[in-house]
């Protein structure tokens, strides 16, 4: 935790009278978890500061808050807080660019540095424990509600697979103690999460039947729009079942490759043994050394991406 970096950027919230907080493309449950817990936080503290949302919604978080739909002309002379995101070219609201003062709060491995104040912390699993920092720091100042605890506890509890990833720590629960105190509500938090449509739940049997393995110990489902059409599920929900695949003894690595928009092909990488973020990277991806993503492209290339990580998983078993 970088005290002297909070601080500032306590500062800087505390100067501006409006702050437009921005997750990434594609939202995850962290970006817009962290973003709906911040907005709270500021807005509870200071009820005359105006704060906006401003990005695209990811359905099964929408209990969270709706993000807002803002003018151009809002960016005129506002804080911008941009959560979660690693790289500029992520940011949701490519307006940032106008606005007068941009903070980076990210978790991930720093790859590009952007922000006129760039906080990175990758000791932490979810970017909403950040959150909880800056909150601990200065709780004599600031005020939170129910809505803001059950929104950060949400961006950690998907960040973290519900604290089972590496990452969590002590303070990690120190922070979501924080939480409780504040009176979050985990029962409305796991009854939103753990609702399933019917066609989910019948397209995670076809998963769970057409999953195949590589040689080495590579566990992957191939899933292509039109076998998504025929379940009547949208590629984020198919793409939600990855960790389906991380049940098998012999499979340190499973994958989920997925048609998005334009049969472009994207994969979720997850391992249970070696880093994958180095290769995820090769393939145009990156993410935490455990979980990460990489844009394919092509079919072909999702052969290349097996290729390389049926050789790391192999490398992997001779070594332990
Ligand atoms: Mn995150």
């Amino acid at each position: 935790m970088d005290i002297k970096k909070l601080t500032q950027i306590h500062e800087k919230i505390k100067e501006y009278q409006k702050i437009i907080i921005t997750p990434h493309g594609r939202p995850d449950g962290d970006c817009i978890g962290t973003s709906m817990g911040l907005k709270d936080m500021i807005t509870a503290t200071y009820p005359d500061k105006t704060v906006y949302v401003s990005g695209e919604e990811t359905d099964f978080v929408k209990f969270l808050g709706r993000t807002d739909q803002i003018d151009d002309k809002e960016f005129e002379g506002a804080l911008v807080i941009a959560v979660d995101t690693g790289n500029e070219e992520r940011i949701a609201d490519q307006r940032y660019k106008t606005g007068d003062f941009l903070i980076k709060i990210d978790h991930h491995i720093l790859v590009t540095s952007y922000g006129d104040i760039e906080y990175v912390d990758t000791s932490r699993p979810a970017a909403a424990l950040i959150i909880l920092d800056l909150y601990a720091l200065f709780k004599d100042e600031y005020t939170m509600t129910p809505k803001g605890a059950k929104a950060l506890y949400t961006g950690t509890l998907t960040d973290t697979g519900r604290f089972k990833y590496p990452g969590v720590d002590g303070d990690t629960f120190r922070n979501v103690a924080l939480l409780y105190d504040i009176g979050l509500d985990t029962e409305d938090v796991y009854r939103h999460l753990d609702t399933r449509s019917e066609q989910l739940i019948r397209f995670k049997g076809y998963v769970l039947l057409n999953y195949k393995k590589t040689p080495n110990g590579v566990a992957y489902i191939e899933i292509t729009q039109e076998l998504m059409e025929e379940h009547g599920v949208n590629d984020e929900q198919a793409s939600s079942l990855v960790n389906e695949l991380g049940v098998f003894e012999d499979c340190p690595i499973w994958v989920l490759l997925a048609e998005y928009e334009e049969k472009i092909v994207r994969a979720r990488v997850r391992s249970k043994g070696p880093a994958i973020n180095e290769i995820a990277g090769e393939f145009n991806g990156g993410g935490h050394a455990m979980a990460s993503g990489a844009n394919l492209g092509t079919w072909e290339r999702a052969e290349e991406l097996l290729k390389a990580l049926d050789d790391h998983a192999k490398k992997y078993k001779e070594s332990v």
